[in-house]
């Protein structure tokens, strides 16, 4: 199976008009990472306790302490906000270790909590597995305590950081290399060797997912607010490019490049409140669900991944007004996307005069080799478009479309037009799709829907289409 797919991609790509060369595809893990968009971030430390954001480095240990500390309950409430995992700050910018390191003395050895017998990162790899959570590390290498930070021998203790959190509570989903370089205990900055840094985590983590500005595996989005363009591509040029200050500019991370030679998808960070870390006087500030749905449209909607902050409070617990946030959130997604209008109202969909309902909803039974879904093709007839038809007028303001973007990302623009009858009710041009494109807009009437492909990179495929009836509060500001 695998030799026929393979040799239908190299098919595809060579009838491709203009195109000569097979483009950047994602590979395994990137190909799962997209696949599971949702998930959780936590900043925890001393600034929770120090109602700071940057810690200076300088605080006592013994400022950590929460008094009623429970990883059990971050999973309970990120499985039920539908998350797929937990990425913590195992150590922020002030240098603070959430596990007892042998590579700092200031770490939660050194403090009060449970006598300095605690460790959060080994709690939380627990409560994850429990849970069926995966578990990701933020380890900053800005480094604002360690004395060895603005020396060569810091690297190595980067790097020493790296493989301890790695073998002592991984495997980790994602690892995320924060680009922040600033002035360390005695003022200097450090300069990284991210070579060596690469290289560790490529050997010692080869399936975990590497965020950075830049990647290699994920890009920032350019922004804290959870947006990637509306115009998305999963290509990035990293060349000439670094970390942090030499990153490329925002607006081109927020958008990727169109031609870009590697595969590096955004991941959109942003907090559910005004900070990273906990302060109770943003209790009042944590965003509604509303706006969170919003968000989502606009991350996950746009073919990215949403790394969503709920900072534990000073007890070590995700308070009320967040975790009532998220369930509501959870809430608002399972009522609008419960209902895939084509299977309920048994729509049909039409491509060059073939009746393809079951392979773009997925029900095509040979789709499935016994229980496992397998990809298959449908490349566009020569007009490029499909017709959705329903047999009774329908209500409807949000379609989602897939590429299979195992074989790269092709679509450059599509636009949809929907039809009452034969009144024209909406007409709308976009941009990219990717690995899930949710487009929605003030509800029109429509018996018929035509989803036409405009322009793109090689032959155009899509492998999954969907048509709902969101609540009108919901659809995209
Ligand atoms: C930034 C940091 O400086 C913030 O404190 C936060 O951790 C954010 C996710 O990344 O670069």
């Amino acid at each position: 199976m695998k030799r026929s797919m393979t040799a239908l991609r190299i098919l595809i790509y060579m009838t491709a008009a203009c195109q000569t060369t097979i483009p950047p595809l994602p590979d395994r893990k990137q190909l799962d990472w997209q696949n599971r968009p949702f998930y959780l971030f936590m900043h925890f430390g001393p600034n929770t306790f120090t109602d700071l954001e940057w810690g200076k480095g300088s605080e006592k240990e013994a400022v950590f302490n929460p008094t009623a500390l429970d990883c059990r309950q971050w999973c309970r409430i990120a499985k039920q906000a539908g998350a797929t995992g937990i990425v913590i700050t195992a150590k922020h910018h002030d240098g603070f270790c959430l596990w007892p390191s042998a590579w700092s003395k200031h770490t939660v050895a050194k403090s009060s909590w449970r006598k300095g017998k605690g460790d959060v990162l080994k709690e939380l790899s627990a409560a994850c597995r429990e849970y069926g959570l995966s578990m990701g590390v933020y380890l900053s290498p800005w480094d604002r305590n360690h004395p060895s930070y603005g020396t060569p021998a810091y690297n190595q203790v980067f790097i020493n950081m790296m493989k301890e959190v790695v073998s002592k509570y991984g495997p980790f989903f994602e690892f995320w290399w924060d680009g922040a370089n600033g002035e360390g205990p005695n003022g200097k900055k450090q300069e990284y060797d991210w070579s060596a840094f690469e290289s560790t985590i490529r050997e010692i983590a080869p399936g975990t997912m590497v965020f950075s500005d830049i990647g290699p595996d994920m890009r920032w989005v350019g922004n804290e607010n959870g947006i990637v363009g509306s115009t998305n591509w999963n290509l990035l040029d990293t060349a000439g490019f670094s970390r942090g200050l030499g990153a490329p500019p925002n607006d081109t991370l927020n958008q990727g490049n169109v031609n870009g030679k590697n595969w590096i998808p955004a991941e959109c960070d942003v907090s559910i409140r005004p900070g990273w870390f906990y302060h109770a006087k943003e209790d009042s500030l944590v965003k509604s669900p509303e706006k969170l749905f919003d968000i989502y449209l606009k991350s996950v909607g746009r073919g990215a991944n949403l790394i969503l902050n709920v900072p534990p409070d000073p007890r070590g617990l995700i308070s009320p007004y967040d975790s009532a946030a998220l369930m509501d959130f959870a809430r608002l997604r399972a009522k609008s996307f419960q209902e895939d209008l084509i299977i309920k109202e048994r729509a049909y969909i039409y491509m060059g005069g073939k009746d393809l309902t079951d392979f773009f909803t997925g029900n095509d039974s040979s789709l499935y080799e016994g229980e496992k879904k397998i990809k298959k093709l449908q490349p566009f007839t020569e007009n490029r478009y499909l017709d959705i038809y329903f047999s009774k007028k329908q209500t409807v303001n949000c379609i989602k479309l897939k590429e299979p973007i195992e074989y790269g990302q092709l679509v450059k623009s599509f636009t949809i037009e929907m039809y009452d009858s034969d009144l024209l009710t909406y007409h709308k041009a976009f941009t990219t799709i990717g690995s899930r494109r949710l487009i929605s807009f003030p509800a029109r009437q429509c018996n018929r829907i035509r989803i036409r492909i405009t322009d793109s990179n090689g032959d155009p495929t899509i492998e999954t289409i969907s048509v709902y009836n969101i609540p009108e509060e919901l659809v995209e500001k």
